[in-house]
């Protein structure tokens, strides 16, 4: 993309609602537009980010045996009064009535939804197990939506549901998800400490979140160091494999690691004390397990080998897609701007014309936007005519990984430079070199 060309209404001012440093880096970044509290229109470079992180989501659900698909955001209040959590869920829920006067709602969440359409299409044990997930915008009317996308009014959620016969396939689909979720929290550069949990207006007695740890979260957390040192690196999974999945289970979930809903001192004393932690994370995902509250209330049972009928096992799991936004940043960013991890990056590669213009120093930068482009590296070619300065505080601000910075002065001497957002480090490489180093970096992400 040339940036001449392109949407990016980045803000020179720091705006005055945004208390912490994604919600901040978000507007002046131009990726976000507040439309009411909460509420946010999603700006062409803020869409790519969250179309990265979709698609992440989406590759490891399907890895992970899960099958996508899509349901409405409006849904009939009649199902919520069959589970009995129409009146329940109070005034997050967002009420609306349709021309005919029925009572319709902007689904906060998707359990009574997916359970009438298995109950009218599974009749079987034969037909499971199965897991169906979506990723749609969800509404829950917050009481006090704050820090941008973090806690959105309306925000967008990858919501997975499966459906098992027994507990022991129940529980097997629960691993499933905790393994699957390390997986696509890692791919995004990201760790996320999978804590036991409370499972509030959803329900059940087996749940877990997944936290990031920031100085902002909204949750207090408590934990044994040692969970800071685990990943699953390059290690190979079947998802099939029950006792693969447990293992991995067993080995994240031992170390103490609770939100302040679950602590409990007396547990905790027992870490080592240098071990023992407490911060403050954010809140990226929720897996549950809840066995049959809504297959029984809703009917949704299956007949089993001897001919009786069984309610179905039943458990549902969040990631949620438009926070994580807000996450990555809280925990990649410095005082100039974000900075992307590759698997994530809106742009994977940002060229600068230090002199617009200059025929030769042109010349070089469209031969190299070409060659980024063909590669696949999506770049952000600033072809401002603009101070240099100015050119690299958009770039800093923006977080492109890896900058090429092209100048006059240095193609004399048949070099541009390479810099590193994170490190900062610069090298001075052909423009060809640079362009290989680059495929390079990009090969693996
Ligand atoms: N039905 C289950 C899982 S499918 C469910 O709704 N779980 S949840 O309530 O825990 O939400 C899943 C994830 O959505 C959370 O872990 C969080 O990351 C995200 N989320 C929840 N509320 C908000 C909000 N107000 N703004 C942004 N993200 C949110």
């Amino acid at each position: 993309m040339r940036l001449t060309r392109y949407f990016l209404p980045i803000l020179k001012e720091t705006p005055a609602e945004a208390s912490i440093a994604s919600h901040r880096l978000m507007l002046r970044a131009g990726m976000i537009h507040q439309s009411s509290a909460g509420i946010y229109s999603w700006l062409p470079m803020g869409f790519k980010v969250l179309q990265r992180l979709e698609q992440i989501v989406h590759e490891e659900q399907q890895r992970a045996g899960h099958i996508p698909m899509l349901m409405p955001t409006l849904q009939s209040a009649d199902l919520w009064r069959e589970s009995g959590r129409y009146d329940d869920y109070g005034k997050e829920m967002l009420r609306i009535t349709d021309r005919h006067g029925r009572d319709m709602l902007y689904g906060p969440t998707n359990e009574e939804l997916i359970t009438d359409i298995v109950r009218n299409s599974i009749n079987s044990y034969k037909d499971l197990p199965k897991t169906l997930y979506h990723i749609q915008w969800k509404f829950r009317d917050e009481v006090r939506p704050r820090f941008g996308v973090m806690r959105g009014r309306e925000f967008y959620m990858k919501d997975g549901y499966s459906f098992d016969v027994d507990e022991a396939g129940a529980l097997h689909s629960y691993n499933r998800h905790l393994v699957s979720y390390l997986r696509t929290y890692e791919r995004m550069g990201l760790k996320a400490i999978p804590m036991k949990a409370d499972t509030g207006p959803i329900g059940g007695d087996h749940s877990h979140e997944f936290l990031v740890l920031a100085e902002t979260g909204e949750s207090e957390v408590f934990y044994d160091s040692r969970v800071l040192d685990m990943s699953l690196g390059d290690c190979v999974i079947d998802f099939d494999d029950v006792a693969q999945c447990q293992d991995i289970f067993d080995e994240f979930t031992t170390p103490y690691a609770r939100t302040d809903e679950t602590h409990d001192d007396a547990i905790f004393s027992d870490v080592p004390e240098n071990r023992r932690m407490s911060a403050r994370g954010i809140e990226v995902g929720q897996i549950f397990y809840f066995g049959t509250k809504y297959s029984e209330s809703m009917g949704a049972d299956v007949v089993m080998p001897d001919g009786s009928r069984k309610p179905i096992e039943m458990g549902s799991h969040g990631i949620g897609v438009s926070r994580l936004i807000g996450a990555l940043i809280e925990a990649n960013h410095d005082d100039k701007g974000i900075i992307w991890p590759e698997s994530v990056a809106p742009f994977r590669v940002g060229l600068v014309n230090l002199r617009q213009g200059d025929e030769a120093a042109d010349a070089a930068c469209d031969s190299l936007y070409s060659g980024l482009v063909k590669a696949g590296l999506d770049p952000l070619y600033d072809d401002r005519d603009e101070r240099a300065g100015a050119k690299f505080a958009s770039m800093d601000l923006i977080g492109c990984p890896w900058r090429i910075t092209v100048g006059p002065r240095g193609l004399k001497n048949g070099v541009v430079e390479l810099t590193s957002r994170r490190t900062g480090e610069t090298v001075e490489l052909s423009p060809e070199d640079a362009l290989a180093r680059c495929v390079e970096i990009y090969a693996d992400v």
